[in-house]
C-alpha cells in the first residue's frame, strides 16, 4: 500500500514547470503566458505546498498504523516567519525548483520575498515553538502542535516622526497557501452559563449547561522535516459561529440581528494579544486560551478513542506539553471531560491527569506570571472554577499532612490568591502541582527557579524540575538565511550532515586560523553586510559604510533587556569623537549601530526608548563632523524575515539584560551560528555559551545574577559613574530635543530609580566595547573569533533541546515513515 502512495509528484525540471504553469492557470486563474512576480509565488507555493502534502498525507497514515506515544505541544504563539524556502529546502527541492524557474524566466530568491510573515506571536517564546517544531519533524518524532490562528497577527510596527504606532498586520488578506483548511475537523466550544447536577445509575454528576456555543475550525499547517519524509502537522483553530447556538432569535423573527451576533463568535480568534509583559485578566483573552485548549483536547481525545478504549493507557500513548502557562486550563479541562463526560471517578482522573502534562516556563519576572480573577473564572467557565478549587482543596491537604500547619506556605502555593483586592487563579502553580515535570530554558533559569519563582515546591518536589536549554534550528537560521555561510561550512567540513547533526560545526574549530578559510569566511560576511546595507539605505536612507563594524541588538523592547544601556553608551561614543582632535579621530573603530524591536502597545517606556533611538540617530547622522565614524539605524517591524537579513550581516550582537531577568535568550544564539560576536552579560543561555566558546572569543561585562539584589539594595549608595551622569543630564536638559517626554526615561535610571543597574553595569560594558574595538582592528583576529562562535553553536539546536524533551521528559521515540 505504502508504495502505491509515495511520491506521485516529480521534482524534474519539466514536471515542477507543468505544475507551476497549471497552478498559474487553474489556482491562481492567469494566463499562463502573463502573470507576475507576486502570481508566480503563489502558483509556486502551491506547487510546494501539493509535495507538502503527499508527505504529510504518509506520516499521518504512517503514524497512525505504527501508534506510537505521540507529543501534543500546546502553544498559544508560534512565529513561524516565511515557509516557501524554508519548505523547499527542508523537502530537499530547492535548487530544482531554481531551475525551473529559471527557465519560466523568473528568479527563485525574487519570489520568495513576495511572501508576507506569519507572525502569530510576539517574541523570544513564540519563535521557540517554531524552531521546536522544525526539529520535531526532522528528528522524526510523532508529534502535532496546536496554536490559534489569529486573523491580525503581530501588529505592524510603523515609525511616524520617530514614534511607533501600531497598524494591524492583515496576513491573510493575499491568501496563504500553506494552510489546508478543514471544513470538516470541528469541534463546538461551549462558554458561560450553569453547573447543575444529574444523576446517572445512583451517581451524581455534574453537567455544565453553557450560554454560548462556538464552533472551531482546524487549519492544518504541514511542517516538513529536513532529509527525512516525515512531514507532521502545525494545527490552528479558528473560531467560526456555531450552528446550534441562538435558535431563540431566530424564532423570534430577528433574523439579521441573530445572524450579525452570530458573526461575533469570530472575535475570539480574531487578534493575537501583543503584550508579552505583564498579564492583564482580560475576557477576551481567557476566552481564547479556552476556546484553544477545548478545541485541542476534544481533537487529541477523538483520535485516542478511535484507537484506544481504556484511559488508563492514556500516558502511555499521549504526552501534552504546555508551552507557559496559557494553555493550562487544559488540566482542568481534562479532569472535567473525564469526570463529567466520561465518568471516571475524581481519582482516577486525576491519577490520569499527573501523567500526562509537562510544563516548561519561559519567564523569571513575577508580574509575567499569569493570573485570573476568581469572578472572571467563574463566569466563563463555572464548572472549570469548581474543578480547580477541589484540586486546590486536594492539594492543601496532602500538603497539611507534609508540612503541617505553615500557613505562610500554604497560602504561597496555594492555586488561589486570596490576598489583595481581588481573588486570583495562579496559573503557574496550577501547572507546576499537575504536571509531571516542570521545566526552565536554561541552567541559570532553574536555578533561579528552585531558590526563587518556585521555591516552595521545589523543596516539596525536587524530582520535578528540571531545564532544557533553548536553541534554534540551524536550517532555518544557517541554512534558509545565510546560503554563502552554509556552502562554505559543507565545502570545508566536506559534508552537508552537519545541516542534521549539528555538532559536526566544531570540526570548523580545525580551519580557524587557517588563512585560505579566513579569507573566505571574510568574503562570505561582506556580501551579508552588502546585503543588509542596502536594506538600511532603503528602509531610512542612511548609507552606511561596509567597512564599519555592524553593531546590532535586535529583540522586543524591554527595561530589563536594557536597549537604553546601548543608547547611552552610543551617546557617549558620539561625545568622545565629539571632544576629540581631529587628528585622534583616526584611530575610531567605525560603527554603525542598528536597533530594532517592537514595545508592547501600552508600555509607556519602552515606547520612549524608541523615540530616544530615533531623536539621538537623528542628531549623529545628520552631524557632518562625525561622518561615517558613527551612525545610528533603528530597523523598524522587525519580524522574522528581518531577522533573516540582519543576522548574517552582523559583526556584533548585544544582549545585554541586567543578570537574572532573561530567562534564556536566543537571539544570542542566531548570531552565534553565523559567526556573529557576542557582547554580553553573564544572563541565561549566555552563560552556557560562554562555556562552549571561551570567554576570551566573546566580549562579558557587567554584574553577575548573584551580586544583583545586593547592588540594587545599596541603591544610591552604589559607586557613582561620572560619564554615565553626564550623558543622562544631555538626554535631561534637551540636547535630542523632546526635554519633558524623556524626563520619566532619565528617572528610571538614576540613583534609587535605577532598578535594572544601568549606571553600576556603565563602565564594565564601555571596557566591553573598547575591547570589541581592538578585537575589529585584528581582523585576523576577529574573523578567528567569528569561526569560533559558529563552531562552538552546535549545543544551541533545537535538535539538541528537542532530544532532551523527548528522552526525559516526554518519553516519546522517533517514527520514521520509510521512503
Ligand atoms: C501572559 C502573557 C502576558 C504573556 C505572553 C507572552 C507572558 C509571557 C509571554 C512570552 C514570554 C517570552 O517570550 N519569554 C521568552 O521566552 C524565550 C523562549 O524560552 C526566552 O528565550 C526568553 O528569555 C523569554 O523572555
Amino acid at each position: 500500500l505504502f508504495g502505491l502512495m509515495d511520491g506521485f509528484l516529480k521534482n524534474d525540471p519539466l514536471s515542477l514547470q507543468t505544475d507551476i504553469l497549471d497552478h498559474v492557470e487553474y489556482t491562481v486563474a492567469r494566463s499562463r503566458f502573463s502573470f507576475d512576480d507576486f502570481e508566480a509565488y503563489q502558483a509556486l507555493s502551491h506547487s510546494v505546498r501539493d509535495r507538502l502534502i503527499e508527505r504529510w498525507h504518509e506520516t499521518q497514515q504512517y503514524f497512525k498504523r505504527k501508534d506510537p506515544k505521540r507529543l501534543y505541544f500546546l502553544s498559544l504563539e508560534f512565529l513561524m516567519g516565511r515557509s516557501l524556502s524554508n519548505s523547499v529546502i527542508n523537502l530537499g527541492i530547492r535548487d530544482h525548483y531554481a531551475d525551473a524557474l529559471k527557465q519560466l524566466g523568473f528568479d527563485f530568491e525574487v519570489l520568495a520575498e513576495q511572501e508576507g510573515d506569519a507572525a502569530l506571536g510576539n517574541g523570544g517564546l513564540a519563535r521557540l515553538s517554531a524552531c521546536q517544531m522544525d526539529s520535531l519533524a526532522t528528528l522524526d518524532f510523532p508529534a502535532w502542535g496546536y496554536g490559534l490562528r489569529y486573523q491580525y497577527g503581530s501588529f505592524r510596527q510603523v515609525i511616524l516622526d520617530g514614534f511607533q504606532h501600531e497598524q494591524p498586520d492583515y496576513w491573510l488578506n493575499f491568501g496563504n497557501p500553506w494552510e489546508i483548511e478543514r471544513v470538516h475537523v470541528s469541534y463546538p466550544v461551549k462558554f458561560y452559563g450553569t453547573v447543575e447536577e444529574d444523576i446517572l445509575n445512583g451517581q451524581k454528576y455534574k453537567i455544565w449547561v453553557p450560554g454560548e456555543m462556538v464552533e472551531a475550525v482546524a487549519y492544518d499547517n504541514p511542517i516538513p522535516g529536513y532529509g527525512t519524509r516525515n512531514t507532521i502537522n502545525l494545527r490552528l483553530w479558528a473560531a467560526k459561529p456555531s450552528g446550534q447556538d441562538d435558535m431563540e432569535s431566530y424564532n423570534t423573527g430577528d433574523y439579521i440581528n441573530a445572524i450579525v451576533n452570530r458573526q461575533k463568535a469570530e472575535t475570539i480568534s480574531c487578534v493575537l494579544y501583543p503584550d508579552d509583559r505583564s498579564y492583564q485578566g482580560k475576557e477576551l483573552r481567557l476566552k481564547q486560551h479556552y476556546f484553544f485548549v477545548s478545541a485541542s483536547l476534544q481533537d487529541i481525545i477523538r483520535r485516542f478513542k478511535e484507537e484506544h478504549n481504556n484511559f488508563e493507557t492514556l500516558p502511555d500513548k499521549v504526552a501534552l506539553q504546555l508551552t507557559d502557562t496559557h494553555p493550562s486550563l487544559a488540566i482542568a479541562e481534562v479532569m472535567r471531560v473525564f469526570v463529567d463526560e466520561e465518568h471516571l471517578s475524581w481519582n482516577r482522573a486525576w491519577d490520569i491527569v499527573c501523567k500526562i502534562f509537562s510544563f516548561t516556563t519561559h519567564t523569571i519576572q513575577p508580574e509575567a506570571l499569569e493570573k485570573i480573577p476568581v469572578d472572571l473564572l467563574g463566569s466563563l467557565l463555572p464548572r472549570h472554577l469548581q474543578i480547580i478549587y477541589d484540586i486546590n482543596c486536594n492539594f492543601m491537604e496532602e500538603l497539611k499532612k507534609k508540612i503541617g500547619l505553615d500557613y505562610s506556605r500554604l497560602s504561597r502555593m496555594s492555586i488561589i490568591e486570596e490576598e489583595g483586592p481581588v481573588k486570583n487563579i495562579r496559573m503557574a502553580n496550577l501547572s507546576v502541582i499537575c504536571s509531571h515535570t516542570v521545566n526552565g530554558v536554561s541552567r541559570i533559569h532553574l536555578e533561579l527557579l528552585k531558590t526563587k519563582v518556585f521555591k516552595d515546591f521545589y523543596e516539596l518536589w525536587p524530582q520535578k524540575f528540571q531545564y532544557k536549554t533553548n536553541g534554534v534550528t540551524q536550517r532555518r537560521w544557517i541554512v534558509v538565511s545565510n546560503p554563502n555561510l552554509c556552502a562554505l561550512i559543507s565545502k570545508w567540513l566536506g559534508t552537508e550532515a552537519w545541516i542534521r547533526n549539528v555538532d559536526l560545526l566544531m570540526g570548523l574549530r580545525e580551519y580557524a586560523a587557517d588563512a585560505d578559510f579566513q579569507q573566505e569566511w571574510k568574503l562570505v560576511r561582506r556580501l551579508n553586510k552588502i546585503r543588509l546595507a542596502e536594506y538600511i539605505e532603503a528602509m531610512s536612507g542612511v548609507k552606511v559604510s561596509i567597512d564599519a563594524m555592524f553593531d546590532v541588538q535586535i529583540k522586543r523592547i524591554h527595561e530589563y533587556k536594557r536597549q537604553l544601556l546601548n543608547l547611552i553608551g552610543i551617546i557617549h561614543r558620539y561625545d568622545c569623537i565629539k571632544n576629540m582632535e581631529k587628528s585622534d579621530r583616526r584611530k575610531v573603530v567605525p560603527r554603525v549601530c542598528i536597533i530594532g524591536g517592537k514595545a508592547a502597545p501600552g508600555y509607556e517606556i519602552a515606547k520612549k526608548i524608541i523615540k530616544l533611538c530615533h531623536a539621538v540617530a537623528e542628531k549623529i547622522n545628520n552631524d557632518p563632523g562625525v561622518g561615517d565614524l558613527l551612525k545610528l539605524v533603528f530597523i523598524p517591524d522587525y519580524n522574522v524575515s528581518v531577522a533573516e537579513l540582519v543576522v548574517p550581516g552582523s559583526d556584533l550582537s548585544q544582549h545585554i539584560s541586567t543578570a537574572g531577568y532573561e530567562a534564556s535568550g536566543t537571539g544570542n544564539m542566531k548570531f552565534l551560528m553565523n559567526g556573529c560576536l557576542l557582547l554580553a552579560t553573564a544572563d541565561g543561555s549566555t552563560v552556557e555559551i560562554i562555556e562552549e566558546i571561551g570567554e576570551e572569543n566573546m566580549f562579558i561585562f557587567g554584574a553577575k545574577v548573584h551580586e544583583v539584589p545586593t547592588l540594587r539594595d545599596k541603591g544610591s549608595a552604589r559607586k557613582p559613574s561620572l560619564q554615565f551622569a553626564r550623558i543622562v543630564r544631555m538626554i535631561r536638559e534637551g540636547y535630542f530635543g523632546f526635554k519633558d517626554y524623556f524626563g520619566s526615561l532619565c528617572d528610571a535610571v538614576e540613583g534609587n530609580g535605577d532598578f535594572y543597574l544601568l549606571e553600576h553595569d556603565f563602565e564594565s560594558y564601555l571596557e566591553a566595547q573598547a575591547s570589541a574595538d581592538k578585537a575589529f582592528v585584528d581582523q585576523k583576529r576577529w574573523t578567528q573569533m567569528s569561526i569560533l562562535s559558529t563552531a562552538g553553536s552546535g549545543k544551541f539546536s533545537t535538535d539538541r533541546t528537542i532530544a532532551e524533551y523527548a528522552e526525559s521528559t516526554w518519553g516519546i521515540e522517533p517514527c520514521k515513515c520509510p521512503f
